[in-house]
């Protein structure tokens, strides 16, 4: 019977259960009172999810007929959803997956309505990294990357899609086909070998390595998205890129006041990394995080 981790390993992602039917249910009255359900769009446009990444503000949920994606930690007004993002079970998940002193550096939601669907390209998480210099050897078994993903879902879904095993390894020749001269997202709709949609009921979580090759899949769909997406590294090691997702300059000494201890020591301590590694473009640089 293999570890988690070393089933994290092998395959980039694990299943694990960690909330309760009471706080899958609290979480989900915390959340719905952020977002105005009530606002049901007359759009009928399709919109490009490719820079979902850089959010939306909450008050224009709905407006339009796509999903949203709310980064939470650097916006007045989300405080009372802030503990999901240190919730213990989840912590304790991560620390068996890549080690010790968590820094949280994506604590987002995914949200949208019934009827909406979301279609991203395939990808690695990489938009950072200017195409040319994505390279395969940050996709290899003996590079050690410092980040673990998550979707935890508050309604059951069916929208991410993964290629098990992908984040070790360089594309396979029928990936490059699908990935057609491009290292950010495929076209939307391309067919990906091996895929495999991850089916999540609510309070049930994956736990991804987000250099695997996967996608935000979802036409038309029935239920509406509540899912809470975070992640983190371990500040035993170097940051990846994945750390600057989260805007450090809006962590103010005046916003910084206004949240719980827990979550400002949290918020301290990635400043205190972020004081560290400055530079987003060096964490993909060869040698990068080596011992001197
Ligand atoms: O919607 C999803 O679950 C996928 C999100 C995703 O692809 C990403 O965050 O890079």
């Amino acid at each position: 019977m293999s570890t988690l981790r070393e089933q994290f390993q092998k395959d980039g992602y694990v299943i694990v259960d960690v909330l309760s039917e009471s706080e899958i249910s609290d979480f989900r009255t915390i959340m719905d009172n952020m977002l105005s359900e009530s606002k049901r769009s007359s759009d009928s446009e399709t919109h490009s999810a490719a820079l979902q990444h850089l959010g939306d503000e909450i008050s224009d949920f709905g407006n339009e007929n796509r999903q949203y994606y709310f980064h939470l930690l650097t916006k007045p007004g989300t405080q009372p959803i802030h503990h999901a993002f240190y919730h213990q079970s989840v912590l304790n998940i991560v620390e068996k997956l890549i080690g010790p002193r968590l820094i949280v550096n994506n604590a987002s939601i995914l949200a949208s309505n019934p009827g909406v669907s979301y279609k991203l390209g395939w990808h690695r998480d990489v938009i950072q990294i200017p195409e040319d210099e994505i390279e395969d050897r940050l996709f290899s078994a003996d590079r050690f990357h410092n980040s673990v993903q998550i979707n935890l879902p508050l309604v059951q879904e069916d929208s991410l899609e993964i290629v098990p095993g992908s984040h070790n390894r360089p594309n396979s020749e029928a990936e490059n086909q699908v990935f057609a001269g491009t290292k950010h997202y495929t076209r939307e709709d391309a067919k990906m070998p091996g895929a495999m949609k991850v089916s999540l009921k609510a309070g049930r979580a994956v736990f991804y390595n987000n250099n695997l090759i996967h996608r935000g899949y979802c036409v038309d769909s029935k239920v509406p998205r509540r899912t809470l997406h975070m992640g983190y590294h371990s500040a035993t090691k170097p940051p990846t890129w994945h750390f600057y997702l989260l805007n450090g300059d809006l962590l103010t000494p005046e916003y910084l006041v206004t949240l719980s201890p827990r979550m400002r020591q949290m918020m301290e301590e990635y400043l205190e990394c972020r004081r560290q590694y400055p530079r987003m473009e060096d964490t993909w640089k060869e040698g990068y995080g080596v011992e001197a």
